[in-house]
């Protein structure tokens, strides 16, 4: 008994310790405006000049949420699936993506998903701003947006983590 307790409390541990890890990790990454893409074991870090050459797009997006009324905003950001190609991972054999943040708020997507026209975007810029960190009161520096998720309830602020799965 004594030892089933023992051995309980060792693996509670080790995976506090792991998670205390990848928090730390995704904090750092929110700070530097970077995005982590997990595939397996491989990790790809993004930085934000990077990204930003991967195709920006500008676009007007309503962001109506349970306690605001709707309000169109111009979003500057590039689509999903354009940091997906770059990475060379091939989502065919894939089912999901999903996207964390940096106060542990997670969404899936599947890949079918990301693979429709001008839906799933990355964005950094809000009406014509960078968008600012969540400890400066903002919803970035990065914020995904799914044009056709009405309540914005999957726009995940303060993107930090995409993981393919
Ligand atoms: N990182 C993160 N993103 C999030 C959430 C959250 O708790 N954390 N809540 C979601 C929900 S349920 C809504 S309604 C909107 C709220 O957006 P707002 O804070 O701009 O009003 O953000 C979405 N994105
Ligand atoms: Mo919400």
């Amino acid at each position: 008994m004594l030892i089933i307790i023992i051995v309980l409390i060792i693996i509670v541990g080790v995976f506090a310790f792991m998670n205390k890890e990848i928090a730390i990790d995704n904090l750092e990454a929110h700070q530097n405006a970077e995005i982590i893409l997990k595939d397996g074991n491989k990790e790809i870090r993004y930085g934000n000049d990077y990204i930003t050459e991967l195709g920006e797009m500008e676009f007007n997006a309503v962001l109506d949420t349970s306690d605001t009324d709707p309000k169109t905003h111009i979003y500057a950001g590039i689509p999903l699936i354009n940091l997906i190609e770059d990475s060379g991972i091939n989502i065919e054999d894939k089912d999901q993506i999903i996207v964390r943040a940096v106060d542990g708020y997670t969404v899936a997507l599947n890949t079918k998903e990301a693979e429709v026209d001008d839906n799933v975007y990355i964005v950094y810029k809000v009406d014509g701003k960078l968008m600012k960190t969540r400890e400066n009161g903002g919803s970035g520096p990065y914020q995904l947006i799914i044009k056709n998720d009405q309540f914005s309830q999957r726009w995940v602020k303060y993107l930090v983590e995409i993981e393919i799965r």
